[in-house]
């Protein structure tokens, strides 16, 4: 059996994936609320094929419970967050759930961390942990390190189809682990050591936010110049060896925005890029805030209250709002003591901030300059209704006459 320990996005969808793959699973989370959601029927997120997918694990006997399980087999996929003034992975959810395992675990059991981790963090924090309740790693406790790569919005299809990486102290522990997530992952599964399963993690999330904030440079520059970036991005990538991403409003979620200053709060000196890349695209929102009231003089707009920020999740089609450059914006806003501008979001149903709408009529009756920050689904279907508005389109994905760009 197999007790996956941290039942949120990441943890959900993987032990759904086993358990509906023949593995006998347990997850358990400390949210009471969550497990009696779960326990109840119902996902506690919105995503793709997640729905079904609980279906089929329910059906092949999954349960939740907030109690850890005595087991052989734990996978740990528990928050990560960084200390926002050392940018240091801060790693006391992941060292207070192996401090529970601890408790219970059998000898001989696997601890299986899939939680994201700056390189090192499993030797620093993690083995002593073991260490300290007296087990002897490699003979008592196996540890593995097992980082996910799903995308949000995507995440069942890349859960079956992704190649993963698993580190392991032990060759033979790493193919049994990887025998496990084969069990449903048809992709390619590398076994390497752990310390490069934790740096192979960060450096993906890495090498994206680096080129995100290239795209944002760029965007930058065309702005000073008023060249069209997007003309200019999609006729560079017509080059065999160019391929630009797409700037934006901003870098949110829970991994992009957050992976890469691990880097730069344990080596300051030498990850000077992904410095400056993150500062990059941490300052988008303050970009399109400028932008905003440019408009808006250009308009003769004067009051904020009549503009609207479409979206306010971290990217289109997912419900998830952390780290969302909309919520970054509202916040350098509230600086400025002007108005509050209105808010809606179509995949945020409960209020999370002043001035939001919950229907996209009467949020755009009430808004003059209509600023789209996520370009979720709905708005690109609901496009025509922006005819009669001023419109700040920060994807291009509105090709109404007059739109604005950041
Ligand atoms: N974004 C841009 N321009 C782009 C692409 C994205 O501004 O061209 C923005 C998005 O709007 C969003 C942010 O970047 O605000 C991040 O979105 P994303 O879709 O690029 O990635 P995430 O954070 O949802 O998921 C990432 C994925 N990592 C990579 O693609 C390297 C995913 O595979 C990881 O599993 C996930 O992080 C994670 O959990 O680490």
């Amino acid at each position: 059996m197999i007790n996956v320990i941290g039942l949120g996005y990441i943890g959900l969808p993987t032990a759904l994936m086993l358990a509906s793959h023949g593995v006998e699973v347990i997850g358990t989370d400390y949210n009471e609320e969550l497990v009696a959601t779960l326990n109840a029927g119902k996902t506690t997120f919105k995503e793709n094929g997640l729905d079904e997918l609980f279906a089929d694990a329910l059906k092949s006997g999954i349960r939740f419970s907030t109690e850890y399980q005595v087991t052989d087999t734990y996978i740990i996929s528990v928050p990560t967050p960084y200390d926002k003034f050392s940018k240091k992975v801060d790693a006391c959810y992941i060292i207070s759930a192996v401090k529970s395992v601890m408790q219970i675990c059998p000898k001989g059991a696997t601890v299986v961390i899939e939680s994201t981790v700056s390189p090192g963090t499993i030797d620093k924090f993690i083995r002593p942990v073991i260490e300290e309740n007296g087990f002897v790693i490699g003979e008592d406790i196996n540890l593995v390190h097992a980082p996910e790569r799903i995308i949000p919005g995507n995440m069942v299809h890349e859960l079956l189809h992704n190649d993963r990486t698993i580190g392991a102290d032990d060759k033979t522990v790493g193919e049994k682990i990887k025998a496990l997530y084969a069990s449903f992952c048809e992709g390619e599964i590398v076994v390497t050591d752990i310390r490069t399963a934790e740096m192979t993690k960060v450096v993906e999330n890495t090498f994206r936010a680096v080129n995100i904030a290239f795209a944002n440079e760029l965007a930058k520059i065309c702005r000073h110049d008023n060249m069209d970036v997007y003309e200019i991005i999609r006729i560079c990538n017509m080059h065999p060896r160019v391929n630009i991403l797409q700037p934006g409003p901003g870098v949110g979620g829970h991994c992009i925005s957050v992976d890469p200053w691990f880097l730069v709060g344990d080596y300051p000196s030498l990850a000077k890029v992904i410095d400056e890349s993150m500062k990059t695209n941490d300052g988008m929102p303050d970009f399109v805030l400028n932008r905003i009231y440019e408009i808006m003089q250009e308009n003769g707009i004067k009051d904020t209250a009549r503009v609207g920020l479409y979206g306010l999740t971290y990217k289109e089609n997912v419900d998830d709002i952390r780290e969302s450059p909309t919520l970054q914006l509202l916040e350098s806003q509230a600086r400025h003591l002007a108005a509050p501008l209105k808010v809606y979001d179509p995949f945020i149903t409960e209020d999370a901030v002043e001035n939001q709408y919950h229907d996209l009529d009467e949020f755009l009756s009430d808004t003059d300059l209509v600023v789209i920050m996520v370009k979720h689904n709905e708005i690109k279907e609901n496009m025509d209704k922006l005819s009669e508005k001023i419109v700040l389109d920060c994807h291009n994905i509105c090709d109404l006459p007059g739109v604005y760009h950041i």
